[in-house]
């Protein structure tokens, strides 16, 4: 757990069950942060960079990073992620939302609380539908947006003790969206206790997080980096949360963020068909052993490999090259394959708060997307596969002047 002050602590044991059963199965060396986004090529400042191994857990079969990078560093005042960038994603959670109003009876009288709710992308269609909600998120870029659609939000991280406090005050929800959250925390179990304490007895924590086994299925290891701590199974999940007092009753998977589920998690046991069937289908295909994921490394060096390859005899023949989402997994991919100025001009990215800044380490420009039609080059590298369709729909200008894609994962391929 993290030391405060210390720029980064290697975890010793497992940062759920506490176990010291961990097998490192994958290295990608040291990598700078995904989402610290330098202002020039050349500004005199070294980017820090942190190892970026990963390990499994023989005890609680939580797959997860073996560095924790201290927060206050990888969520800075900068942090440049802002939700409402993706049509998908603000579909994905308006959907979910009116679902919720629906199955739990929603009304005036009922209270949501969000965990990360970043730029209001999700809260404010509960707003709109006269719901109160309370937002609670670090990054004060974001969250100031959030004010301005009218969602109330507290700047801070949330900790057990912030939970213990709200709950002083007579805080307690009927639900809790968690999105995209649980995995970035270092203090996992501190979370997880802060969820059970805010949840009114018949109250939903409704989680989402990428599932580990379309990431090792479908080679998406840049999805990897110092943001992501834990990459889970509904094994490890269903273990952690039940140390806390709640059960994770339903679980869906989605298609979204290249496959994830949702937890659908309660203080009363109730658990359902498909969080049995999802437990047994991880036991038949051995996501709880290390064996499953020994043969990760080989098949995320064979794509490295062949990317690059790919790259290069596109740039040897002429090409020009770009890159469309300066993602944090982005910035995973090219590091590690080591994608450079040589081989890509410059980035694309609809998010104003990235544009003119500069993916980490390889100092790539970011641009606007309008650069794509102006520089018409031969290729773009889709760094933000997962909203691949949304991207292809967009730029479809672009693909009627000839240009064309190339989708990384999970094998390189020209589309
Ligand atoms: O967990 C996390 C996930 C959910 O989001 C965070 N730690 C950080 C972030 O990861 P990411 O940066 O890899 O996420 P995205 O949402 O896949 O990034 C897509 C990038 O592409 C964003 O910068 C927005 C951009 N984009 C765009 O320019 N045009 C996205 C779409 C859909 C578009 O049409
Ligand atoms: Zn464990």
């Amino acid at each position: 757990m993290m030391i405060a002050g210390a720029a980064s602590v290697t975890e010793q044991v497992c940062r759920s069950c506490g176990g010291s059963h961990i097998d490192t199965f994958l290295k990608l060396g040291t990598t700078p942060l995904a989402d610290r986004l330098p202002s020039s090529i050349d500004d005199g400042e070294e980017e820090p960079v942190f190892p970026l191994s990963v390990a499994f857990c023989g005890d609680c079969s939580l797959v997860q990073i073996t560095e924790t990078v201290n927060p206050r560093i990888l969520f800075a005042d900068a942090y440049p992620y802002y939700s409402s960038f993706s049509q998908a994603l603000l579909r994905h959670s308006r959907d979910n939302v009116l679902d919720l109003i629906e199955r739990r009876g929603l009304h005036s009288g009922s209270f949501v609380i969000e965990l990360a709710s970043n730029d209001g992308y999700l809260l404010k269609n509960y707003v709109e539908a006269g719901i109160p909600v309370l937002g609670i998120d670090p990054a004060d870029g974001p969250a100031a947006v959030a004010s301005e659609f009218g969602v109330p939000t507290h700047v801070a991280f949330f900790t057990r003790e912030l939970a213990e406090s709200l709950r002083r005050q007579g805080v307690r929800a009927d639900v809790i969206h968690a999105n995209n959250v649980l995995a970035h925390v270092a203090d996992t179990n501190g979370f997880v206790a802060g969820i059970a304490l805010l949840l009114k007895d018949d109250g939903v924590a409704v989680l989402e997080a990428p599932y580990v086994e379309p990431m090792i299925e479908h080679c998406e290891f840049d999805t990897i980096y110092h943001e992501h701590l834990c990459y889970f199974s509904v094994t490890a999940l269903d273990k952690l949360f039940r140390r806390h007092g709640l059960y994770l009753n339903e679980v869906k998977q989605l298609s979204i963020h290249g496959g994830s589920i949702r937890l659908y998690v309660e203080l009363q046991e109730r658990v359902g068909a498909s969080v049995r069937d999802l437990l047994a289908h991880e036991r038949g295909q051995g996501i709880d052993a290390i064996d499953y994921y020994i043969d990760f490394s080989a098949t995320v060096d064979k794509l490295k490999i062949d990317l690059s390859a790919l790259l290069h005899r596109l740039k040897a023949n002429g090409a020009s090259i770009a890159a469309y989402g300066a993602a944090a997994k982005g910035a995973t991919l090219i590091n590690t394959v080591g994608i450079g100025r040589d081989l890509i001009d410059f980035v694309v990215d609809r998010n104003v708060h990235k544009q003119g800044k500069h993916m980490p380490g390889q100092k790539i420009p970011i641009r606007s997307t309008e650069a794509l039609l102006e520089a018409q080059p031969d290729y773009v590298l889709v760094l933000a596969w997962n909203f691949l369709d949304e991207i292809m729909e967009q730029q479809a200008e672009y693909r009627a002047r000839g240009g064309k894609f190339i989708v990384p994962v999970p094998t390189p391929r020209i589309v």
